[in-house]
């Protein structure tokens, strides 16, 4: 297992040292977004970037295998402007990208704070994988796992890094619940087992709510970046 985050008595992320630039300014609190293919990961960036984008100064790096699918998406959906949106291909595997050879992704980071920065907030969406795929805290210093209903409700009793470490856990996609025959109480209560403290949020993007609460989460986790 490589996820290595350290959490302090409230569940919450215990910052990375190297938090400054070289030149003394605080460099940009850097979340990841992981998880399976399909679950909602580029959906929660979208929403998020829209619920974010007045308050704070944001940018956005996409994992692809072979494409730019996702940033294009992003690009399509106007959530930030177009310089504040980079690409990586990942070639073969998704998870070695952000986690064993992360210098296509931290240079991808490191150019967005360089041209558009100052940043406040960089996300960083892993190219779908499977639950193993964590984030290497030389990259990311707090990491959303987001896995969704429709993906079978026995997911969070399974287990794996990002069900069990991740900073927060969610469960996308709550809409579908009835017509995928997902008990949602069960996947909260086993969620809560694997996890213990630390938070898991229930959300659909289609719903009122939308991604209030994951917004709220990274508003917090910015707060403390820049206590
Ligand atoms: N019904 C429903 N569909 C969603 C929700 N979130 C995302 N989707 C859809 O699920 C599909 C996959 O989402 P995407 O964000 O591309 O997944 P990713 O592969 O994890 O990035 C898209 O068609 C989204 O519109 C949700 O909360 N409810
Ligand atoms: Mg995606």
């Amino acid at each position: 297992m490589h996820l290595d985050h350290s959490h302090d008595a409230t569940g919450a992320p215990v910052p990375s040292a190297d938090a400054r630039r070289p030149d003394g300014r605080r460099r940009a609190l850097r979340i990841g977004l992981g998880g399976p293919v399909g679950s909602g990961k580029t959906a929660t960036v979208a929403a998020l970037c829209r619920a974010l984008r007045e308050e704070f100064s944001l940018a956005v790096v996409t994992n692809d295998i072979y494409t730019r699918e996702d940033a294009e998406f992003l690009l399509r959906e106007a959530v930030l402007p177009p310089e504040r949106i980079a690409a990586v291909e990942t070639g073969a595997c998704p998870h070695t990208a952000i986690r064993d050879d992360i210098s296509a992704n931290l240079e991808a980071v490191e150019e967005l704070e360089e041209e558009t920065g100052p940043l406040d907030l960089v996300l960083v969406e892993s190219g779908g994988d499977n639950l193993t795929a964590t984030f290497s805290r030389g990259l990311v210093d707090a990491q959303i796992f987001v896995i969704d209903v429709a993906g079978g409700d026995d997911i969070p009793r399974k287990g794996g890094p990002g069900v069990t470490t991740s900073d927060l856990l969610v469960v996308n996609k709550t809409d579908l619940a009835p017509y995928v025959g997902s008990d949602l109480a069960r996947m909260a209560a086993d969620a809560k087992a694997a996890r213990g403290e630390l938070p898991v949020v229930l959300q659909s993007l289609r719903g009122e709510g939308g991604v209030g609460e994951v917004a709220a989460w990274v508003r917090a986790r910015l707060a403390a970046w820049t206590a």
